[in-house]
């Protein structure tokens, strides 16, 4: 059923309300993100009102008794600005593949990888960024990266057996100590001025995520010793990696792209939607952020890259490093008859292999072509789909972001995988903060959607 049944005169009436963002780089534009944000704020606030007036009745899909039980796959329930999911093409940033950010980002000098900055400002904003608006936001984020005292005792007083990613979210709650929204809110700051302050605390936190996970890093696994400073003339990659300990440039280069790709997969997904619905109660950006971590460190969402090795440690304990592709498939049945899923494989949404897979293994074909965990892991890119396959069930047999990540860190010495998922958060909060933002400038309300019991719903379904 189409969706949209519109005539041709109120398509080009909609054309009015659907003018994109528009995309070019401003040689001449004002370095300043949040003045930016302030003169694009309005105008999108009123070209929203009046599609809303116009259009605010219209249907843009149906609900289904499957889809309730089913995790809610399909239904068309949120508005996210900074990305789209399309489930064969995968994602698109402000309508830009990664391909095209690769090449239309700026990057580091001598870098080939686009800086996260610059996709942060993508995101938030919609537009490509020059050089030196990254460089400011390069800057910002070095001048906003201390963290209170408070925390860093906080941090360094956990159980080195404690997850990282519970650190982490730990760490990201108390941070909000610091907010600036909950000092606007409660001083009575109008409504409409609240996108101010979430910026402002999104900023900050976004600026104090590296130190907080290096604090962990450096915690957990290197007795707390050598963490690095923050270098104001250098990107935030560079200060994250340098905290973490490491300053092979590949592997720079490797956290640049790591950091982009991880950052946004539009709005419904476990991290992103928890951020979004916990800000819509008004709680502020730690809150709302530390929240959708917790979503995060669930095995099959984010926790899937420190799985994917886990997996991939006991396939090589049990078949080798150069497995027949007899024994790889024995390997992979198993998995699935002990009742658990082949992590790294398979999505909600996406029906192809995920363009984040692929510029990974583009990476690994390019730095480290002959790494035998890499070799194991394309082996495995053959073999797993066919058999996920065969069990008739899987929607997606395709790998996703989680299925090669891991064999980049490892390639370079970073062996912990238990802190892999740290990253994937500290590259999330890019797109879920951008999105926040937009969520306050938009005046969205709480969200409450409703639910019923099976016994209303059965009747519900008698009656139609
Ligand atoms: N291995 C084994 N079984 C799988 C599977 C996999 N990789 N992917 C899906 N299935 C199973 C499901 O468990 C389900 O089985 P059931 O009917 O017995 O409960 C059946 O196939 C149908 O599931 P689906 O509609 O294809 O997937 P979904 O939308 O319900 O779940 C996902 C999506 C990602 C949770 C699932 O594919 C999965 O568990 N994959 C492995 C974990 C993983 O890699 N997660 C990371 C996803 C990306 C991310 O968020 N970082």
């Amino acid at each position: 059923m189409a969706l949209f049944r519109l005539s041709a005169a109120r398509c080009l009436e909609l054309q009015k309300f659907s003018a994109p963002i528009i995309l070019r780089p401003l040689s001449d534009a004002s370095t300043d993100l949040k003045k930016v944000l302030s003169e694009k704020i309005p105008k999108e606030q009123e070209r929203i009102k009046a599609f809303r007036k116009n259009y605010g009745g219209t249907k843009v899909g149906e609900v289904t008794v499957d889809m309730m039980y089913g995790g809610m796959r399909g239904i068309k329930g949120l508005v996210w600005e900074p990305s789209v999911l399309d489930a064969d093409e995968g994602i698109r940033f402000r309508g830009k593949s990664i391909p095209e950010c690769q090449k239309l980002l700026p990057k580091a000098p001598g870098g080939e990888e686009p800086l996260p900055e610059g996709l942060f400002w993508l995101l938030i904003t919609g537009d490509v960024p020059t050089d030196a608006q990254v460089k400011a936001i390069s800057k910002e984020w070095a001048a906003r990266s201390s963290i209170p005292a408070h925390v860093t005792k906080a941090l360094n007083d956990f159980p080195k057996t404690l997850h990282p990613m519970t650190q982490f979210s730990a760490a990201i709650t108390i941070l909000n100590s610091e907010s600036e929204f909950v000092k606007a809110y409660s001083s009575g700051t109008k409504k409409a001025l609240y996108w101010e302050s979430v910026y402002e605390d999104s900023m900050n936190l976004i600026a104090k995520l590296p130190v907080i996970a290096a604090t962990i890093y450096r915690n957990t696994y290197k007795n707390g010793k050598g963490l690095g400073s923050v270098d104001s003339g250098k990107d935030w990659s560079w200060n994250f990696a340098n905290m973490l300990g490491y300053d092979n440039k590949e592997f720079i280069e490797l956290m640049r792209l790591y950091l982009t790709i991880h950052s946004d997969h539009e709005g419904g997904n476990v991290s992103a939607h928890t951020t979004h619905l916990v800000g819509s109660a008004l709680s502020d950006p730690y809150l709302s952020f530390a929240a959708g971590m917790n979503g995060l460190a669930g095995p099959l969402h984010g926790l899937a890259n420190q799985e994917v090795l886990v997996w991939l440690q006991k396939l090589r304990a049990q078949v080798g490093d150069n497995p027949s592709d007899d024994k790889l498939k024995e390997f992979i049945w198993n998995t699935l008859k002990s009742g658990q899923v082949v992590p790294g494989y398979g999505h909600a949404v996406l029906r192809k292999t995920d363009p984040r897979y692929t510029c990974q293994r583009e990476f690994a074909l390019k730095h480290l072509p002959n790494d035998s965990l890499f070799k194991l892991v394309s082996q495995v890119y053959k073999i797993v789909p066919p058999v996920l396959l065969e069990t008739g069930k899987v929607k997606n047999p395709w790998p996703n972001v989680d299925a090669h990540s891991g064999v980049l860190l490892q390639y370079y010495g970073m062996k912990e995988m238990n802190y892999y998922t740290v990253l994937f958060g500290v590259s999330r909060a890019l797109g879920v903060l951008s999105a926040l933002v937009w969520d306050r400038a938009l005046g969205l309300p709480i969200e409450r959607p409703k639910s019923l019991s099976t016994d209303l719903l059965m009747k519900a379904t008698k009656a139609a």
